[in-house]
Parts: structure tokens; sequence; C-alpha cells
């Protein structure tokens, strides 16, 4: 499957290992389109030659390539809740982790009807779990 893994970049990096991580996962079986947002050398400034515009263009085109959306939410990021939108706009699939007992997920995402797989997670290990059963469920459909 095509997979576009969505996390906060401008939003903080404090996460990114953990991007790293469940974007390797996935590598194994499917095709990750947004293969940077674990790149621990991305700064919250997300620098790069691209200019704003061409990012979002691009990442536009990602989501409309996808056959899925997943995102990470814990650290809230307003281009996360932009992507996650023109997802639900796009009826894609879309699956949500957001690590428990951090902070409380937006209620403009957890209010979204649309959104009905948000996953609440401790570790790597759960998440990983949580995706390898949620993309057997749509990989059968
Ligand atoms: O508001 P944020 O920056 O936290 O938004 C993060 C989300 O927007 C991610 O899910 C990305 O898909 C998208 N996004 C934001 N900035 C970039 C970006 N910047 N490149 C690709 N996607 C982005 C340039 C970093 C570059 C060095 C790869």
């Amino acid at each position: 499957m095509k997979i576009y893994f969505a996390a906060s970049i401008r939003g903080g990096r404090q996460d990114a290992d953990l991007y790293r991580q469940l974007i390797a996962y996935l590598k194994a079986n499917h095709q990750v389109l947004t293969e940077h947002i674990g790149d621990n050398r991305i700064t919250t400034a997300g620098e790069t030659e691209l200019t704003d515009q061409e990012i979002r263009d691009r990442d536009i085109a990602w989501i409309i390539e996808s056959d899925v959306v997943i995102a990470e939410t814990t650290s809230p990021s307003l281009g996360v809740g932009y992507e996650l939108a023109y997802a639900e706009f796009l009826q894609k699939p879309v699956i949500i982790l957001h690590r428990k007992d951090v902070n409380h997920l937006s209620a403009m995402i957890a209010g979204t009807e649309y959104f009905d797989k948000i996953f609440y997670y401790v570790d790597f290990e759960e998440a990983r779990q949580i995706l390898d059963q949620q993309l057997k469920t749509l990989g059968n459909d």
C-alpha cells in the first residue's frame, strides 16, 4: 500500500526518533511516500530547497496518490491537522496514533466522526501492533 505518514515538523521535532522507527517498520511491507518525516536532520525550521508552496503542493499530490493516511498526532501540528482535513475531504482511509497520557488530542480531530480509527498507545511496540492489524484490515477491504 502507498502510505502518507503525517507527523509534526514545524510543530516540534521531539518525537522524530519515534517517527523514524514507525516509518522504518512500515517500509518493510509498504511504500511510504513521506520518508523525510522521520529524518533527524530536519529541524523545526524545516529548511529545504523547496518553497513552502512547493512543499504544500507536493504533499497534497502525495495525499491524493496515497491509499491510506497515517498520522502521529502527539506533537500538535497545524500541518498535520490540515492534512487530516484534506484526507477527510478526499475520503481517504485515516489511521491516527496518539500517545497516551501526554496531552489531549484536539477536539477538532477527536470530535470528527470521519476519524473513527484513533488509537491511544504507549510505545513503539504497541503502535506497531495497531498498525499491523489496521493495515491488514484495510488490505482485505
Ligand atoms: O505544521 P508542521 O510543519 O508541523 O506540519 C507537518 C506536516 O506537514 C507533515 O505531516 C508534512 O507532511 C507536512 N510538511 C510540513 N513541512 C514540510 C516539509 N518541510 N517537507 C515536507 N512536508 C512538510 C521541509 C522539510 C524538508 C527538509 C523535507
